[in-house]
């Protein structure tokens, strides 16, 4: 009991440090957070993804405090060219779907919808990244994805 108990407690404080300390550089490089807020606002307006990562983990946070059928956040990632489309499927699909349209091809990565208080992450397969191709990040909440956007890239 006594392990277990100072076992957690070292998980714990180790939680803490990486919270409190910058990450280290080879764990955040294949890694980022993204806040939003009530404001409808993203934290970033862009992500750069170094080609060396199998998979990039985006954590969205929202710090807001309206609940999410209000002021729902998402992150949605696709190439520039095809965001409109699939930002106007997304919403036409609903919450129910996080607001992607479910099997859309065109969408590369998506995270679930989150309210105020709540995060989320979800991981993006750098292999359908290209260098040079032009990526966008979106909020797919209706109304939002005009101010709530970013740009994506492929670090060479
Ligand atoms: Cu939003």
């Amino acid at each position: 009991m006594i392990r277990y108990l100072s076992a957690a407690g070292l998980a714990c404080a180790f939680g803490l440090s990486a919270l409190a300390m910058p990450a280290p550089a080879e764990a955040s490089a294949c890694s980022a957070t993204v806040e939003a807020n009530d404001a409808m606002q993203f934290s970033t307006r862009a992500l750069s993804v170094p080609a060396s990562c199998k998979e990039f983990q985006v954590t969205l946070k929202h710090t807001g405090q309206l609940p999410v059928a209000a002021m729902g956040h998402n992150i949605v990632v696709g190439k520039t060219a095809d965001i409109t489309g699939i930002n106007a499927d997304g919403m036409a699909a609903g919450a129910a779907n996080n607001y992607v349209k479910p099997g859309d091809a065109r969408v590369i990565a998506a995270s679930s919808l989150v309210g105020g208080g709540q995060t989320t992450s979800f991981k993006i397969p750098v292999n359908r990244l290209r260098a040079g191709e032009d990526y966008t990040f979106v909020c797919t909440f209706p109304g939002h994805a005009a101010i709530m956007r970013g740009k994506l890239s492929l670090a060479p």
